[in-house]
């Protein structure tokens, strides 16, 4: 079955494709089509989520996934959530978004530097499916107070992983994939498209 991946984020397109190899389905990369970018403008991942995977589906004639993630920091109140992806302002790099995050957090001590990751999987049949299918998944750690590891992407080399004793970004993509919010929702999705 081809699916094709709506988004533009490298680090989700090869992370999905990870744990999506050997499952009976192509994943292609929005990236294989004319797809028009498509502004955000939910006010929930979930909403974000089924805007982008509907444009997907609709610009593809496939069915579409579509990934909308972002981290939550308690002592922000939840920021950046959904704004995750330019919380340092639009067009913002991974680097300028570490940036801000480590200093609105400067002064706050690690005990209260608890944070999660969200991911919101929508999976559309096509465009007008009336039915989506939705998982979430949450990954609980907290922010670091320098950047530590190289691997995966965004706010990575920040988040601590209590488990593991050490970054996101220090774990291979193989440990990352197994308990992170994005390996959690595609199980999710899998067994559900198994059971339906
Ligand atoms: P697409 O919409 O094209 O998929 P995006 O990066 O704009 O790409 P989001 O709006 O969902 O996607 O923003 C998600 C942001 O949350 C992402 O840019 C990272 O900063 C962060 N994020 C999500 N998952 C992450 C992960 O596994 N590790 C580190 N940061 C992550």
């Amino acid at each position: 079955q081809r699916i094709v991946l709506a988004s533009n984020n490298q680090g989700k397109v090869r992370e999905v494709g990870q744990i999506l190899k050997g499952q009976n389905m192509e994943v292609l990369p929005q990236s294989a089509f004319a797809i028009p970018e498509i502004e955000e403008t939910g006010l929930s991942f979930v909403e974000n989520a089924i805007l982008k995977a509907r444009n997907a589906a609709a610009h593809s004639g496939l069915p579409a996934i579509a990934d909308d993630s972002g981290l939550e920091v308690d002592a922000l109140q939840g920021a950046p959530g959904i704004y995750s992806a330019r919380y340092a302002g639009p067009g913002a790099s991974d680097a300028d978004n570490n940036a801000k995050m480590l200093q609105a957090l400067e002064d706050v001590p690690d005990r209260e530097r608890s944070a999660r990751f969200q991911c919101l999987l929508v999976f559309m049949r096509h465009a007008e499916d009336p039915v989506p299918v939705i998982c979430q998944g949450t990954w609980n750690g907290r922010i670091l107070r320098a950047p530590q590891g190289e691997n995966g992407f965004g706010y990575d080399p920040l988040f601590f992983v209590p488990e593991k004793n050490c970054s996101a970004a220090e774990l291979p993509a193989r440990e990352k994939n197994a308990m992170s919010h994005r390996g959690k929702a595609l199980q999710c999705l899998l067994e559900k498209l198994a059971n339906g």
